[in-house]
């Protein structure tokens, strides 16, 4: 039997579309000028930096009295535990020079400090949180912290055929996927969670085919354009969850079962570079045996690849 979807359920996915052209998982707030999101999650400033920065946005911080006021009622109104949000006010790059990400100097930032703050305690505190009732305290930049990530309304935000503003992304109608190559060389485990802050995951290959499509990425992105020497090897979704004996795909797949399963010849060989490494994560070979599966250390610095499917990030489902 076929429901009958309610007019009101229409309308009201209407108006959620309408109000998510960033990402489905940010918020638009007019008076802040721009879309918000809440991470209760707490994290130090710089994965909350990164965060922000993969997802599109920034790491937020009290720029106005109007985005200020966002950023409380996401905080006051979360289940976060967290006493502050971290702010993207800091001083990480020269001790004492606070700026925004943005590059606004604290100066020019209007800033209520709690009592005794701010103190720099014991010449360590190069960070900003903002309390619940909107005051300021310097703390260490290792400390977590739930933080909000904002990205300012801006004339020209055009979502792509992948339904993301990051042009990195581009459709192959081939798999209907939407993938990016990352020049940048960071460990496997940091590139998952760039893959994921952006709404895709490391690059799983699914068919021979795709195998295909994302060797000519590595081949359209030669050594020298990559920021890291490393260039053997390409990141992609794969990793040992046991020991050597367990390579399943970042969403659980053998890689029988995910489609593609061909090791290079004498792979996975994991190398022990020292007396604890071996070799846990799985990338995609550049040179030798190019387009087949490797073994990498996890944190070597690599390039990789991510995936996502086209409008991931404009549907909650
Ligand atoms: C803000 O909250 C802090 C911590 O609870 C408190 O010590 C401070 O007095 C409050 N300040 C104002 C202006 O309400
Ligand atoms: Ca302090
Ligand atoms: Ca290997």
């Amino acid at each position: 039997m076929k429901m009958e979807i309610p007019a009101v359920f229409l309308v009201l996915a209407t108006l959620l579309t309408v109000g998510s052209q960033f990402r489905f998982d940010y918020s638009y707030d007019e008076k802040a000028g721009g879309w918000l999101k809440m991470h209760e999650i707490p994290a130090t400033f710089q994965n909350a930096f990164r965060t922000c920065k993969a997802e599109g946005g920034v790491l937020a911080s009290p720029l106005t009295d109007n985005l200020r006021e966002a950023m409380i009622q996401l905080h006051v109104s979360s289940k976060s535990d967290s006493c502050a949000l971290i702010t993207g006010i800091h001083a990480t790059i020269s001790k004492g020079a606070f700026t925004s990400i943005e590059g606004i100097p604290l100066s020019k930032i209007r800033t209520v400090w709690a009592p005794d703050e701010p103190d720099n305690n014991g010449n360590g505190e190069d960070c900003l949180v903002m309390l619940k009732n909107g005051t300021m305290a310097d703390v260490p930049c290792t400390e977590t912290y739930s933080y909000v990530c904002y990205k300012k309304k801006t004339a020209e935000l055009v979502l792509n055929e992948c339904g993301t503003i990051d042009q990195g992304y581009k459709l192959n109608p081939r798999t209907g996927s939407c993938y990016k190559f990352h020049r940048d060389g960071v460990a496997w485990t940091r590139a998952y969670g760039i893959c994921a802050a952006e709404g895709g995951y490391l690059a799983i290959i699914n068919s021979e085919e795709e195998a295909q499509i994302l060797k000519q990425m590595v081949d359209s992105n030669p050594p020298e354009s990559l920021s890291t020497t490393n260039s053997l090897s390409t990141s992609i979704g794969f990793r040992d969850w046991s020991d050597h004996t367990m390579w399943l795909t970042v969403h659980g797949q053998t890689l029988d079962e995910a489609g593609y399963a061909h090791w290079a010849p004498d792979e996975p060989n994991n190398v022990k570079y020292d007396a604890i490494g071996g070799e846990n994560c799985g990338s995609i070979l550049r040179f030798g045996k190019p387009g087949l599966l490797n073994d990498v250390p996890c944190n070597l610095p690599l390039a990789f690849i991510c995936e996502m499917k086209p409008n991931a990030l404009n549907d909650s489902q």
